[in-house]
């Protein structure tokens, strides 16, 4: 099913996200680099990863990773919430390929810990305590349930349930803060209601996280329509829709070329539509160049110009990613090795969330 286009969130939303005592500054986060928060991240296997992703989390994660302690997951369990879009070689395959990536684009293995979700049991074991204490009127609410339920007939229990699973993924790390996009600060906020029920009913379980939202690449749009956040679920019905990470030169070229800007010839910032604000935004992500530098290297000139700019900062960027990415899948073995490493090393740390938990609760021994 094609995803809902309303589901794209506004300006206003942007300010609440700012106003959410859920979340974090960037500059706050750095006053507190001295403390090496813990960081639980990830990302779903559900699709080919595409620059939105990359900008929003890959590259944030590792920019930040020597300052952080970081757990980085690939969360499988989250890709079943749709049976009839799961196909097991596939998702078996999509849970490797996206390790990979996560290794490719810079993570390093050995001071974070990479590990796949569904690896580590105890991220089934705590959503099922949480399910027992989160009321199910808070889950109703999501945004995400309501524009992915809308226009199905039937919807699985684990689509309304995810939530819960995502926040047993984060409280079970004790994370302090969790790198989101705009779109997923809800989701924090309610992990951090049901951690506060929990503590509140049984006593002091769970540390509560806050969500930071990287300033740049929090809100990659569309290539091909600017006003919907480039998605995995848009790009597989639609062509010129995103690059995803693997895609060859020649279908990068092809997407960024066709992307939809204004009528006018030039370019006038301060008329520009969302098309070109979401090319001057990709551009300032890849570069790191200042906003203003950005906007005043093509002031006046033509769409084209801004789209080779974008074009070339998209190859320079995704080439030795695709050429790392190709030496990790080339030894299947030695990336099995690494998972297996992570999720021993995860597993021991949210072993012990869960024995508090279960202890809390009166169950088990
Ligand atoms: N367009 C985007 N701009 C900025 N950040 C993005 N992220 C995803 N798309 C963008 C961020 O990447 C992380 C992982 O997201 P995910 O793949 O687990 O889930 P998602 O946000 O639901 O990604 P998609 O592509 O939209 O997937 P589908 O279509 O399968 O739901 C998150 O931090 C996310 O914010």
């Amino acid at each position: 099913m094609e995803p809902n286009p309303d589901a794209a969130s506004s300006d206003a939303a942007s300010s609440d996200v700012e106003r959410s005592e859920a979340v974090l500054s960037e500059a706050e986060l750095s006053a507190a680099a001295g403390a090496r928060p813990r960081v639980f991240s990830g990302v779903q296997p559900s699709g080919d990863l595409h620059l939105g992703t990359y900008l929003g989390a890959l590259r944030q994660w590792a920019l930040h990773q020597d300052e952080r302690d970081n757990i980085f997951c690939v969360v499988d369990l989250h890709a079943l919430t749709v049976p009839e879009d799961v196909d097991p070689r596939t998702l078996r395959a999509k849970s490797r390929e996206v390790a990979a990536l996560y290794l490719a684009s810079g993570i390093d293995p050995e001071t974070n810990i990479v590990f796949v979700q569904s690896h580590v049991r105890e991220h089934t074991e705590l959503t099922w305590l949480l399910n027992c204490t989160t009321p199910l009127g808070w889950l109703y609410r999501m945004t995400q349930f309501k524009s992915k339920s809308e226009g199905r007939e039937s919807v699985s229990t684990g689509l309304l349930d995810y939530p819960v699973l995502q926040a047993a993924d984060i409280l079970l790390y004790d994370t302090d803060v969790v790198p989101v996009g705009e779109d997923q600060v809800q989701h924090v906020e309610l992990t951090r209601d049901i951690a506060q029920r929990f503590n509140h009913l049984f006593g002091e379980v769970f540390r509560l996280p806050k969500a930071v939202v990287p300033k740049s690449g929090a809100r990659v749009m569309g290539f091909d329509d600017p006003e919907v956040k480039m998605s995995k679920s848009y790009a597989r019905v639609r062509d010129r829709h995103a690059v995803h990470l693997l895609d060859d030169d020649a279908r990068i070229k092809k997407t960024v070329m066709s992307a939809v800007t204004d009528s006018g010839r030039e370019l006038r910032f301060e008329h520009a539509g969302p098309g070109v604000r979401n090319l001057l935004g990709i551009l300032q992500s890849l570069t790191d160049e200042p906003m203003d530098a950005v906007q005043a290297r093509f002031e006046g000139k033509g769409y084209g110009d801004l789209k080779k700019a974008v074009l070339e900062a998209i190859l320079e960027t995704l080439r030795p990613i695709r050429a790392r990415y190709r030496e990790y899948a080339a030894d299947p073995a030695e990336l099995d090795a690494v998972l297996a490493r992570g999720a021993d090393r995860a597993r021991e740390q949210a072993a012990r969330t869960v024995a508090r938990a279960r202890s809390a609760l009166g169950v088990g021994t």
